[in-house]
This record gives C-alpha cells, structure tokens and sequence, in this order.
C-alpha cells in the first residue's frame, strides 16, 4: 500500500517536471522575440554652440543644460554595422529590429516647425517617427515655432522624444515682410488669390512659413549644431519599419536631397517662379552643377518649368548644402525677386529647383523604403516581400507613385531605375 503511494507520487512529481520544463521552453522563446532595450544615449550632452536665450532644451520633459557638448558625429557604438538585411521574417528572433545593432550615428536632427495649437498632431508625427525608427536611434528634435512654445507644447514633446527636444523661436525678421516688398502690391495678390480660391492665396502666416522653410531654418542657432535634418509635419504617417538609418545612408552615400513624394505643383501660386530661376542661372552659372537634373524639372530643356517638385513636408537633407554659397545665392536672388509674398511660392519647387539645379543627380536619393502619408498623398513601396519584412501597414493600392499627377516615373527615367513591372 505504502509503496504503491510513493510510486503515485513519483509519477506526480515526473509529470510536474515535465509540464513545468514544457512551459518553462515555451513561454522563454516568446519572451525572447521581444525588444531588447536600447541603451540611451547620453542626454547630459546637448548643443556645441550655446543657444540663444530663448531656446531651451528638454529630454523627456527634463531641462538640459544647452550650454553642453552635443553628440558627436559618428559616435562608436559597440558592435556597430549595418545587417546585410532584415528579410529573415521568418525567423521572429531575426526581425526585431531592436536585435539589429543601429550602428554608428550621423549628427542628424529630426525639425518641425509648429504653433502651439498643433501640438497633438505633432504629438500622433512624433509618436510614429519614435516607433518606426528612432526608438532605436535617438536622434534629437528641433521644434520650431515664431511665437514662444508654450509648457504644453514643450511638455507632450519632449516626453515622446527619445533623443534631445530643443525648443527654438524664430527671429523676427525671419518671419516679416523685408523692406523692398511693396505691401499694397502684396496685398492686392492676397485679396485677388482669395476670389480665386487659391489654397492658402490669402494667407499671409502661410506665405511667412514657405519664406522661412525656403530660406531661414537651417540658418537658426540651434539647427548650426548638426550636419543633417529630418523635416516632419503635423499629421503625417510612417507605414514600415525603417531599418537602417536614413541620416547615415545620406552621409555614407554623398547623398544632400531625398524624398519619398514627388508631384506637379499647383501653377497659379509659381508664375514667375521659373523666371526667377533662370534669371538666377544667368547670373550664377558657376553654381549650376553640372550633372545637373533639368530634364526633371523642364521638358523644353529649361525654357519652361514642368512643375514638377518633390514634396517638402518629408525631406531629408544636408544642412551643409543648405548653408552653402551655392544655396544661399539661390534663395537670396528669388527672394529679391519678391515671388513669396507677390505670388504664393512654396518652399516644395523652391527647395526642388535648387535640388535640381546645384547638385548633381547622384546626390539626390528616393527613399522607396519609408512608407509615408501627408494628406492627401502615400508612398507605400512596391515590392511586397519588403513590406512584410519591414511590418508595413499601407495599402499598396493607396500608392501615389505611379499617378499622372507624380513625377516619381520622370525621376526613375532621369535616374535609369527600374520601375516595377506593369508600370510604363
Ligand atoms: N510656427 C508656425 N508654424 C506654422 C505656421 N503655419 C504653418 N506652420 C507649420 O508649417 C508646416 C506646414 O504647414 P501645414 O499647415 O502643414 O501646410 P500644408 O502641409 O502645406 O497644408 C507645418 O509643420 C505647420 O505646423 C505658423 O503660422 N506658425
Ligand atoms: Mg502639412
């Protein structure tokens, strides 16, 4: 009787064990499919250069001290490189992006120009852009604004950024009518584009953004700490994982100008945009590069723009280009021509046609593999083994790409890319 109980209870204790290794197996590979945390960088340095008053700097809602030592460009983390590639969707382990070392950084900024009222829709951006990259990666945010961010602002921010949220106020005569515009003429524009129903034609805050994001952003205090910047707007989505990263691919690549939407610009804000422009090549041949990209931006072999531009509100570009002689003479000479404020130009076609003309072709990139939306427009990337890889939530039938109103067909051209089957 006696040994006939222990023999039960022996055969308990083997069945526990057992089940008490299966779920032990189990419920460890799991956990192990999850992120790995990425260590933060070290917030305690901020900018190189101290900042102006009114510019302050937070990391996760914490003051920083902007008087401190930014980033260092190319920072050595351990076991830096890129993977070969993240297509092993397969394997759960393998497609954890925060598996895959981020390897060394750029010194690279995220930028958003934004009023206090925006915050929310910055907020639904910033969330996005922390969740499909920058949780990895940390780069820091410059906010922009005219007026003085508000704690509000600074505090939602601030929390959902993983790198260094700065905080900067645009100098006024960044964001005024300069003395040798006629205010009358201009007014009568705004007046004239309002029966018109122009989008914007009325505005006089609008014609100041697309002055300063034309011209004045990379100029600011703030944004002299850093060699790259990411431009993001309010509202917009990022449909994929972006594994590698972008900054230090245009770096590492010689690129100066990308983008991921490209369109054909409403023709009654730019009537004389293209004037403006050749009056600048005249004026400024040496400027002009010489594998140039005309057959983008003009059919007749520069006679006349097409009105094709890439679409501003996502860029990634160099600073340093930015800040050159060749850009700023370009920006200088459309401004005296007074087009921001007699006609409605928009920092898109300025920023194209100054792409287009200065840099050489192998200096402009399509980002295909970050998957975005600003309304109304999505690139969602073709290939569909990609789109699994990368996690991507478009709809590629949603894809702009291939429309007769993009120009991304005419840059593939230009540029001797393949397109995707089906697409002539
Ligand atoms: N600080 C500030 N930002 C502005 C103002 N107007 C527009 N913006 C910002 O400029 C960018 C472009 O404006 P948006 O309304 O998105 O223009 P759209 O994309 O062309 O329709 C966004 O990042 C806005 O937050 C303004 O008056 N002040
Ligand atoms: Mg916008």
């Amino acid at each position: 009787m006696l040994a006939g109980s222990n023999a039960r209870i022996l055969r308990y204790i083997v069945v526990a064990g057992i089940i008490l290794i299966f779920f032990y197996h189990f419920s460890g590979s799991r956990y192990d499919t999850l992120p790995r945390p990425v260590p933060a960088p070290d917030h305690a340095q901020a900018a190189s250069q101290p900042s102006p008053p009114n510019d302050e700097a937070t990391t996760a809602g914490r003051p920083v001290d902007s008087t401190q030592k930014s980033i260092p460009a190319d920072r050595d983390r351990p076991n830096s490189g890129f993977p070969k590639s993240v297509s092993a969707s397969t394997d759960a382990a393998a497609s954890t992006l925060a598996d895959i070392d981020p390897g060394p950084r750029a010194n690279a900024t995220f930028v958003s120009l934004a009023r206090n009222a925006d915050v929310w829709d910055i907020a639904r951006s910033i969330r996005q852009v922390e969740d499909r990259f920058n949780r990895r990666f940390n780069y820091d945010w410059v906010f922009l604004n005219d007026k003085p961010f508000d704690d509000n602002f600074r505090n939602i921010t601030s929390a959902l950024v993983s790198g260094t949220a700065r905080f900067g106020q645009i100098p006024v005569e960044h964001w005024s009518v300069p003395d040798w515009i006629d205010e009358d003429k201009a007014t009568k524009v705004r007046e004239d584009m309002k029966e018109r129903k122009i989008i914007y034609g009325d505005s006089m805050s609008y014609r100041h953004m697309c002055r300063f994001e034309s011209g004045f952003f990379f100029q600011h205090p703030i944004m002299k700490n850093y060699d790259f910047y990411w431009r993001v707007e309010p509202s917009i989505e990022l449909f994929c994982d972006i594994a590698q990263d972008p900054f230090r691919f245009m770096k590492e690549n010689g690129k100066k100008y990308s983008f991921t939407i490209s369109l054909l610009e409403y023709v009654d804000t730019i009537p004389t945009l293209w004037d403006s422009a050749v009056k600048f090549i005249e004026n400024y041949p040496q400027h002009v590069a010489a594998d140039n990209s005309m057959e983008f931006l003009s059919d007749d072999g520069g006679q006349t723009y097409n009105m094709c531009h890439f679409w501003s509100n996502f860029e990634i570009g160099s600073l340093e280009w930015m800040r050159s002689d060749a850009y700023v003479d370009f920006f200088n000479s459309l401004d005296q021509d007074g087009g921001f404020f007699y006609e409605r130009w928009g920092d898109a076609p300025v920023h194209s046609i100054a792409a287009g003309l200065l840099l050489n072709k192998t200096e402009l990139h399509f980002f295909d593999e970050i998957a975005y939306f600003h309304m109304p427009f999505t690139h969602c990337p073709n290939d569909v083994q990609s789109r699994i890889d990368l996690k991507c939530h478009c709809n590629p039938k949603d894809n702009f790409d291939w429309s007769r109103y993009s120009c991304t067909s005419r840059y593939f051209e230009m540029m001797g890319m393949q397109k995707p089957d089906g697409v002539d």
